[in-house]
C-alpha cells in the first residue's frame, strides 16, 4: 500500500477513513496474507496527524477525527496480516506510530530522514497507546527519554535504538521489504497470528476498554486555548522554515 497524499501524507480524516477501508478490504481478502506500507511521496513516509484537523474545529469534529485515529491503530495493530513498514522518508509522530504498529520496519539509510514521537515538541502529549506501542518496540528507558524530549531520530540513530529493524539503501528498500515479507509468510498463518495476538492483546485491550474516555480526554486537551496556541505557533514555524 503506497501513501499518496501530497505534499506530506498528513493523516487527515479523509486519509484515515480511506486507509481503514483499504485495510479492511485486504484483511477480508483471503488471498492477501501480508501488506507492505510505504510512501509514494518523495522523502516523506508520513508527516503524522494532520495538524489542521486539530486546530480551530468543533468538539464534534475532534471526536470524529480522534475515533478515526483510534480505528486506524486498532485495525493495524491487531491485523492478521503480516505488516511491514518500508519507511522511505521522514516519519514524525503519527507517521512513526504507523511504522511502530507494523510487525517489522525497514528504513532507507538516508541520515536526513528522521523518525520519532515528537509530540512534546509541539506542546502536546503522546496518548498512552502511542506510548505503549513505542515501549513494546524500543523498551521503557529508550521510550521514556525519547518521548520526554520529543526526539526525532535520524535513520542511523533509529536503527541503533531499535526503533527500526534495519536500514537499506533507498533503491533496495522495495526488494528487501519483499524478501522480509516472504520470510514471515513462510510460517503457518495460525501460529504467527496467535503469537502476535498474545504479544499485543494487553495493549489493544487497554484502548478498547477506555476508548470513549480517550476520546473525551483528547477533546478536553486539544480544546484548551494554550494547546491551540502551541499548535498554531508550530504551524507558523513550519511555514517560516520554508521562507
Ligand atoms: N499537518 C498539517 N500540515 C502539515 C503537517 C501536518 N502534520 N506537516 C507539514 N504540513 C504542511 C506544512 O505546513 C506545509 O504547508 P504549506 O505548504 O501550506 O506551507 C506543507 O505541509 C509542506 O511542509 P514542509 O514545507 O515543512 O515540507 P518539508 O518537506 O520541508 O518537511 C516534514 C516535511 C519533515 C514532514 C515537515 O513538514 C514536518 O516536520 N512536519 C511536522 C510534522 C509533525 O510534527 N507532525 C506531528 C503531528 S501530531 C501527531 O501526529 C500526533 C498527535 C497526537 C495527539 C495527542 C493530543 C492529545
Amino acid at each position: 500500500m503506497k501513501f499518496k497524499s501530497p505534499p506530506v501524507n498528513s493523516l487527515s480524516l479523509d486519509f484515515l477513513t480511506e486507509f481503514c477501508i483499504s485495510l479492511e478490504k485486504l484483511e477480508n481478502d483471503r488471498a492477501c496474507r501480508g501488506v507492505i506500507l510505504t510512501s509514494a511521496v518523495p522523502k516523506i513516509f508520513s508527516s503524522g496527524l494532520d495538524i489542521t484537523e486539530m486546530c480551530g474545529k468543533s468538539t464534534e469534529h475532534y471526536a470524529e477525527f480522534w475515533r478515526a485515529v483510534q480505528e486506524m491503530w486498532l485495525r493495524l495493530y491487531s491485523s492478521n496480516m503480516v505488516t511491514v513498514a518500508a519507511v522511505n522518508g521522514s516519519s514524525p509522530a503519527g507517521g512513526c506510530l504507523i511504522a511502530l504498529t507494523c510487525d517489522y520496519r525497514i528504513m532507507a539509510e538516508n541520515p536526513k530522514f528522521s523518525i520519532g514521537l515528537n509530540e512534546a515538541q509541539l506542546g502536546i502529549v503522546a496518548p498512552f497507546w502511542f506510548k505503549d506501542t513505542f515501549v513494546n518496540v524500543v523498551g521503557h528507558r529508550v521510550a521514556e527519554r525519547s518521548l520526554q524530549l520529543g526526539s526525532l531520530h535520524s535513520a542511523p540513530e533509529a536503527h541503533r535504538i531499535g526503533l527500526v529493524d534495519e536500514l537499506v539503501p533507498e533503491e533496495k528498500l522495495k526488494d528487501r521489504a519483499t524478501a522480509v515479507m516472504q520470510q514471515w509468510l513462510a510460517l503457518p498463518d495460525h501460529a504467527r497470528q496467535l503469537t502476535k495476538t498474545m504479544m499485543r492483546k494487553a495493549v489493544l485491550d487497554r484502548l478498547v476498554a477506555h476508548r470513549e474516555e480517550d476520546v473525551q480526554n483528547f477533546i478536553s486537551f486539544i480544546s484548551k486555548e494554550s494547546i491551540q496556541k502551541s499548535l498554531r505557533m508550530y504551524m507558523e514555524m513550519l511555514k517560516k522554515k520554508k521562507s
